[in-house]
């Protein structure tokens, strides 16, 4: 994930791009329900509302980024969780959040970005929340991916558990990366195709993971894509907006609601 910036996440979550509103056209899902089935769970799986989370400014590296504790609060206070951002930065914030028995902490700097369980001392990472919940997007828009190519642009943090993941759905993944070690490497791992052309690579396909921070002009895009690309800065021109049957993206929400319902899921709290 790129630095995201004050201007990125601004009125986030936003009710005047009603993320869920789009969510649904496209994948038939809400944020909710994405980052539901995502954590591997179903509907009625889990409550909730029985979850304090507690979001800690860490003020380390390039500092506090105006909003996104507030945001990240947002989001989670949207799934129905009770949360606040605690008044102390950094550790003093993570003692009073364990002070105050907090079920999740979530906390991020400038190359991680965690929900940590202190009842259960897991946590899930950004990386794996983002590639989880636009992958299940991604599945849910194409109506399941068995036996479909899927390419990944990118193979990074988000880009290699996209790939994981995807390749778990019964995918064909096809991955490409400009460095083409790092697609090698994936090939290897998980037996997946690597492209070093991406000019063919993808006109070639219908569905698409888009985990670079980059985008693509719309002379390359397939006329009914599939484009699931949580990298910002995120544009795609008019001729891609066009041909695209959808483009699913949004700065910090689904990752994020990923993370905290993944989370929640490692406490048996919620099935009380
Ligand atoms: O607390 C704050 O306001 C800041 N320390 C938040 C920093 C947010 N971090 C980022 O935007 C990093 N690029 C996150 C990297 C996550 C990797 N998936």
């Amino acid at each position: 994930m790129t630095r995201l910036t004050p201007d990125l996440i601004e009125g986030v979550p936003d009710d005047k791009i009603d993320l869920d509103s789009r969510l649904l056209k496209m994948t038939g899902k809400t944020v909710k329900g994405l980052a539901i089935e995502a954590a591997g769970l179903e509907e009625g799986d889990i409550d909730l509302t029985k979850f304090r989370v507690a979001v800690v400014p860490i003020t380390s590296g390039l500092g506090v980024i105006s909003g996104f504790s507030a945001s990240v609060d947002a989001i989670v206070r949207r799934l129905g969780m009770e949360s606040y951002v605690t008044s102390g930065t950094d550790v003093n914030g993570f003692a009073q959040a364990v002070e105050d028995d907090v079920d999740i902490i979530m906390m991020a700097d400038d190359n991680k970005f965690v929900a940590y369980n202190t009842r259960t001392n897991c946590q899930t990472d950004n990386s794996f929340g983002t590639a989880m919940g636009y992958s299940v997007a991604l599945k849910n828009a194409a109506g399941g991916l068995e036996g479909k190519d899927v390419l990944v642009i990118g193979a990074g943090f988000v880009g290699s558990w996209a790939v994981r993941i995807l390749k778990d759905m019964g995918a064909n993944v096809t991955v490409t990366d400009i460095l083409v070690d790092k697609a090698n490497a994936l090939r290897d791992k998980y037996g997946v195709e690597v492209s070093t052309d991406i000019g063919s690579a993808l006109p070639a396909h219908d569905y698409i993971l888009n985990a670079a921070p980059v985008s693509f002009p719309g002379n390359l895009i397939r006329k009914g894509a599939v484009i699931s690309t949580p990298g910002v800065p995120h544009y795609f021109d008019e001729e891609a907006r066009m041909k695209a049957k959808a483009i699913i993206h949004d700065p910090l929400e689904i990752g994020t609601a990923v993370m905290a319902v993944n989370s929640a899921k490692y406490s048996s709290r919620g099935k009380e």
